[in-house]
């Protein structure tokens, strides 16, 4: 088999790239290692930053996100017992961002690619990228227990943070950066309609706690728990007095409780590896870098490397020159690495040490109060949650 740029990974990076060069006449091919149905029911991300949803109107794949998506005018911060709003419109001169399950997105491009191409191979797992840097990578797959090749000028990896294209990078030209941290999310989703207009980030003694939603009647909701936790520790009458308590607020609000039909840990950890390019193979999304999902950006990065990439293909094809693509992995790693910093700065913010650091509570209460209390301080955090530009 033979394309023009072979995508490793049928994820939302993967995916969207895929539509967007179809809209400029490149040639791809997208291999998935799972099934439809799979890929179409893992649950994740939420929150789309404009850009995001601007990206998937250009990729004109926003058909359903513009009808069901839920525009969001700014956050709620919890902690003290006290309830504040953050405006993201008032703060950021206009800028807002949009509730639409990233299994929705991805519902959307998969529809969208099995109608009107490219080539999307489910059930077919890359083995390995060979050759990166010759001028024709090669992509062993394994489909149907049979081992193939997909000949390509240029492969892209975004197979994620399990994936295999990044071990085509030489040892010695990656530089790998980590940070993990001592606590980890407790999922649920439930059948429930949200007990808030925005989301709430809640910080608390008994640890961290965030009301997202899916739907005006699917509520998501997260706890931080101890790493090593499972999932069955917390029977669903567990699950909603922690959240009571977490939640709590002098005055008016009450939890609804629902049935909830889902239920997962989430490990957090930040991790970057650098460069995003090594010959004729680039990596996009989780398979260069993860963020823990607090400043709700993984998604967003995936989606904005992807953009570039885009770009770059798409002046490569009118032009000839490979300017962007040259410069891929600079312009991609500026914005990684503000987002992994306002990842990190909100995961530290709002989460409960596990040691009960007097010192760490007191630092904690001391930001959440200065952005609350200072519009300067609140903007930065607007402008970095609704998404800094594309440094394009
Ligand atoms: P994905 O989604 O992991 O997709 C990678 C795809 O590659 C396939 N694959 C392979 N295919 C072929 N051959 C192989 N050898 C392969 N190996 C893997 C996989 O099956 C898969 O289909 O990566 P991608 O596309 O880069 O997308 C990244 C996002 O999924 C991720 O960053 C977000 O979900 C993170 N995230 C959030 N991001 C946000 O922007 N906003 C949020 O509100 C948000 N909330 C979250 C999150 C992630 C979470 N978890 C579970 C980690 C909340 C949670 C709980
Ligand atoms: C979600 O809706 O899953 C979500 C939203 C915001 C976050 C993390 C997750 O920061």
């Amino acid at each position: 088999m033979h394309t023009t740029v072979g995508i490793v990974g049928g994820g939302p990076a993967g995916l969207l790239l895929a539509r967007l060069l179809h809209r400029v006449g490149v040639d791809c091919v997208v291999l998935e290692s799972m099934t439809r149905a799979h890929v179409e029911r893992r649950q994740r991300a939420g929150m789309l930053e404009q850009g995001t949803v601007e990206a998937l109107r250009a990729a004109g794949a926003a058909h359903r996100l513009d009808v069901e998506g839920l525009v969001h005018h700014g956050i709620e911060l919890r902690f003290d017992r006290t309830r504040h709003h953050i405006d993201f419109p008032a703060l950021t001169g206009g800028r807002t961002v949009t509730v639409y399950a990233q299994t929705e997105i991805v519902k959307d491009l998969i529809a969208l690619q099995l109608a009107h191409g490219p080539r999307l191979l489910f059930e077919a797992r890359a083995l390995a990228v060979e050759r990166p840097d010759s001028g024709a990578p090669v992509v062993r797959f394994l489909r149907e227990g049979r081992e193939e090749t997909l000949v390509c000028e240029w492969a892209v990896g975004c197979d994620g943070s399990h994936g295999i294209a990044r071990d085509a990078f030489p040892a010695a030209a990656v530089r790998t950066y980590t940070h993990d941290y001592p606590y980890s999310w407790l999922g649920v989703l439930a059948d429930v309609p949200p007990s808030c207009d925005e989301l709430v980030y809640a910080r608390h003694e008994r640890g961290f706690a965030l009301h997202s939603m899916r739907s005006p009647k699917v509520s998501r909701l997260y706890l931080q728990v101890p790493n090593g936790t499972k999932a069955e520790d917390w029977p669903d009458d567990r699950v909603w007095d922690e959240l009571d308590a977490r939640f709590a607020v002098d005055g008016d609000w009450t939890l609804r409780r629902g049935p909830i039909t889902a239920k997962s840990v989430t490990p957090m950890r930040s991790q970057v590896h650098e460069p995003m390019r090594h010959g004729r193979l680039l990596l996009a999304g989780d398979a260069a870098h993860i963020v823990p999902p607090t400043g709700a950006k993984g998604l967003n990065l995936a989606v904005s490397d992807v953009r570039i990439l885009a770009a770059g293909f798409a002046e490569l094809h009118a032009t000839g020159s490979a300017r962007i693509l040259d410069q891929y992995s600079e312009l991609s790693l500026q914005r990684v690495w503000q987002a992994t910093r306002f990842s990190y700065d909100m995961t530290r913010m709002l989460h409960a040490q596990p040691d009960g650091d007097a010192f760490d509570h007191r630092m904690q209460l001391a930001r959440l109060r200065r952005i609350t209390a200072s519009r300067h301080a609140a903007a930065e955090l607007a402008a970095n949650y609704t998404g800094l530009p594309l440094p394009l």
